[in-house]
C-alpha cells in the first residue's frame, strides 16, 4: 500500500505525476469542508507536503495522528507551526538554495520597473498616449543611489550582489556584520537602515521576533522619496503602517510580491498608483520551481526510505 500524503495546495503537473505515482495524495486544498475532509482521511497520513505560504497550522497538525514529516514548497517555513510539529517529533524539510537567485533577481526587477515607471510606460505605448499626448513623464535614475538591505542572509546577498552592479552604496541589516560584505555598510538598526536608503529591500526570513519590523518608523524613515520593496513575508511589515504612507505620500513607493491574506489583498493595495504589485512569484520560473518540487518529493522519499532528509529545518 501506498503512503499517504495530505497535499495542502496545488503543484505543477510533472510534480503531481510524481507524488501521486508514489503516494497516494489527499487534495485538501480542494475539499469544500476542510475540518470534515481532515476528519475523513487523517487518521492514515503519515505526511504533508505544503507550500511556503501555507504551510500547515497546529489544528491540521493534530487532526493528523501519524503524521511523521512535512515537506515545504518553499525556503519560508514561518506557515509551518514548528512548536506543534517539534511536540510529536515530526520532521519538517524547505525548498533553501534553489530558489535564492530568482528571489533576488525579482526583487531587482521590482525595483528598475517602479523606479522608472515601466508599467506605465507601456500603457502609455499600447493606450496610444505615445503618439497622441508626447512624450512620458521622466522618471527616477536607479544607478548609483543608496540601497539598503533588512537581513543579509542567502536572499538578501543576492540582491547586495546585483545592486553592487548598477553601482549602488550598499548597507545591510544582520544579526552580526558579515565577512563576505566588507564593501557595504552594516547597520543594525532597521530605522537607521531605512533613513540612509533611497530603496530599501526586506529579505528577512519571517518569524515572531520579526513581525511588523518594517514599522510605521521604518517607512516613515525611507520617507516620501523612498522605495521599500517586500520579496519576503507580509508579516514583516506593519502593513496598515504602509497603506497609510502610501496614501498620504509619506512613503513615495512599494514594489510587493507579497501580502497580508494573500491571494486577497487588501483593497485600499488596488487604488494606489505608487505601487507595483506581484503575485508572490518571485521563485516563479520552470528551473526554481521544478528544482523546488524534486525536493519536496526527494525529501518526502528519504524520510519514508529511512535515509537522511536534504533539507531539514526540524
Ligand atoms: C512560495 C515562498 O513557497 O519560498 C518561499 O518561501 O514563499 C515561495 O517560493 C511559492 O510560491 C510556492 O508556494
Amino acid at each position: 500500500d501506498k503512503i499517504e500524503v495530505l497535499q495542502v495546495g496545488p503543484y505543477p503537473q510533472w510534480d503531481e505525476e510524481k507524488l501521486n505515482a508514489t503516494f497516494t495524495m489527499h487534495r485538501y486544498f480542494e475539499a469544500a469542508d476542510k475540518p470534515a475532509f481532515l476528519a475523513r482521511v487523517g487518521a492514515n497520513i503519515r505526511g504533508i507536503a505544503t507550500r511556503g505560504e501555507l504551510g500547515a497550522n497546529r489544528a491540521m497538525i493534530e487532526a493528523l495522528p501519524k503524521l511523521e514529516v512535512i515537506s515545504v514548497y518553499g525556503v519560508g517555513y514561518d506557515a509551518v507551526d514548528l512548536a506543534a510539529a517539534r511536540e510529536r517529533g515530526i520532521r519538517v524539510t524547505n525548498t533553501p538554495d534553489v530558489l535564492t537567485k530568482d528571489v533576488a533577481d525579482l526583487g531587482v526587477a521590482m525595483m528598475l520597473a517602479q523606479s522608472r515607471g515601466m508599467i506605465g510606460a507601456e500603457s502609455w505605448v499600447k493606450s496610444g498616449n505615445w503618439a497622441s499626448k508626447g512624450l512620458y513623464p521622466l522618471k527616477n535614475r536607479v544607478h548609483g543611489r543608496r540601497a539598503g538591505v533588512l537581513g543579509l542572509g542567502r536572499i538578501g546577498y543576492e540582491v547586495a550582489k546585483r545592486l553592487a552592479g548598477f553601482d549602488m552604496d550598499i548597507a545591510y541589516s544582520s544579526t552580526s556584520a558579515k565577512k563576505l560584505a566588507e564593501n557595504w555598510t552594516f547597520i543594525a538598526d532597521p530605522v537607521s537602515l531605512a533613513a540612509r536608503s533611497d530603496f530599501l529591500f526586506v529579505t528577512l526570513a519571517a518569524s515572531a521576533a520579526t513581525r511588523n519590523i518594517v514599522s510605521k518608523q521604518v517607512i516613515e524613515a525611507l520617507g516620501p522619496e523612498g522605495m521599500l520593496i517586500n520579496i519576503s513575508r507580509a508579516s514583516n511589515i506593519d502593513e496598515g503602517a504602509l497603506l497609510d504612507a502610501l496614501e498620504s505620500g509619506a512613503l513615495g513607493a512599494a514594489a510587493l510580491d507579497v501580502f497580508e491574506g494573500e491571494p486577497n489583498l487588501n483593497p485600499r493595495f488596488l487604488k494606489l498608483d505608487n505601487v507595483l504589485l506581484q503575485p508572490h512569484h518571485a521563485s516563479g520560473t520552470y528551473e526554481t520551481r521544478k528544482a523546488m518540487g524534486k525536493l519536496v518529493f526527494d525529501n518526502l522519499s528519504a524520510h519514508f526510505a529511512g535515509r537522511p532528509l536534504l533539507t531539514p529545518v526540524l
